[in-house]
């Protein structure tokens, strides 16, 4: 049991974002948030959410505030962020109030969601003086959000699936490979928050898909092959895989009822010419996309300065992982 006596007045962390090179997309168990199958990651650097956390016995209900619009009491993100605090909560008059910070798009299928509840998971730590382990938090931070699990270490993380019905070994660890020469850019298609919720989505998808276990065998093989191609540093079978795994996602959805399309077709374009990118002109650079419009591109700094040149009219992040 976990204490719930007040430590300290407030506790501040931050978390970076992180992008699945080998997707999670099915639950289950929707409750505990287990997912179908293991996923792989790498971090976004210096990217993610900044977030304080108090206990204000002034307060009624929780509170939360994003970039510094603090959110109605009915806003699904405030519900969300309460009910995953619910059980935190000290019997004591007051409520939670939490001031989140993004540096990066919230909700626009770029992983805010997960740096929020690594960060607010990582101030309960603080708040309560856990002193629990990164194993423990991101078993707690998962069951705010899934891809959370993953969000507190720098590099890749891999979360693994688990066997225990109560999700005692459903966590995610480090990889201990250090592969610097990786990097993304974030090429920003739309910053409008997503028209249906990744949960939702999923959700839909794991339900109506004709073809969803077909998937969870996918991502598995892809996991195997990502997991080699790190271990190997090999970035045309790591591009092979994190590709597989982004297509076959979306393919999901697009199978499912009714179908879900997250791409735009500023999404598609970007997917061809990076693909043409590696395949015609030999760059070490691949796409992915998740739960929304905009292209991740992963790519070995060997080929920055060019890719910078090629994609100099492209809205969009360049990021150092490692940072
Ligand atoms: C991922 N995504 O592996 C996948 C790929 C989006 C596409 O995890 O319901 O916000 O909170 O567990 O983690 C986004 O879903 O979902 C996600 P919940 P989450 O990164």
């Amino acid at each position: 049991m976990l204490n719930l006596e007040i430590k300290r007045p407030s506790a501040t962390h931050f978390a970076p974002a992180n992008i699945a090179l080998i997707k999670y997309w099915g639950k289950k168990d929707e409750k505990l948030n287990l997912p179908t199958h293991s996923s792989l990651s790498l971090s976004l650097g210096n990217l993610g959410t900044r977030c304080t956390l108090f206990w204000d016995e002034d307060l009624l209900s929780d509170f939360l505030s994003i970039n510094g619009r603090s959110l109605t009491s009915s806003d699904p993100m405030l519900l969300r962020a309460s009910k995953f605090l619910k059980p935190f909560a000290p019997i004591s008059k007051g409520a939670f109030r939490v001031v989140t910070e993004n540096s990066i798009p919230t909700h626009a299928g770029l992983a805010s969601s997960a740096s929020s509840y690594a960060a607010l998971t990582l101030c309960l730590n603080d708040l309560f003086d856990w002193k629990l382990d990164a194993k423990e938090l991101s078993k707690i931070a998962r069951l705010g959000s899934g891809s959370a699990s993953r969000s507190f270490y720098k590099g890749f993380a891999l979360w693994n699936a688990g066997n225990a019905a109560n999700g005692s070994d459903c966590y995610a660890t480090p990889i201990k490979v250090k592969w610097s020469e990786l990097r993304w850019f974030v090429a920003l298609v739309s910053e409008e928050p997503k028209a249906i919720s990744s949960r939702e989505a999923m959700n839909i998808t794991k339900q109506t898909c004709p073809w969803f276990y077909a998937w969870v065998d996918q991502a598995k093989h892809d996991l195997q092959k990502g997991l080699e191609a790190i271990e190997k540093k090999d970035f045309n079978l790591l591009s092979s895989c994190v590709e597989s795994s982004s297509f076959s996602m979306h393919a999901t959805m697009l199978c499912s009822t009714p179908p879900i399309i997250y791409w735009s077709p500023k999404t598609l374009d970007l997917i061809h010419l990076v693909r043409s990118f590696r395949f015609d002109k030999g760059l070490d650079c691949c796409f992915t996309t998740d739960a929304g419009p905009n292209v991740k591109i992963l790519y070995h700094v060997r080929h920055e300065e060019i890719l910078k040149e090629l994609l100099h009219d492209q809205k969009g992040i360049w990021i150092n992982p490692w940072n």
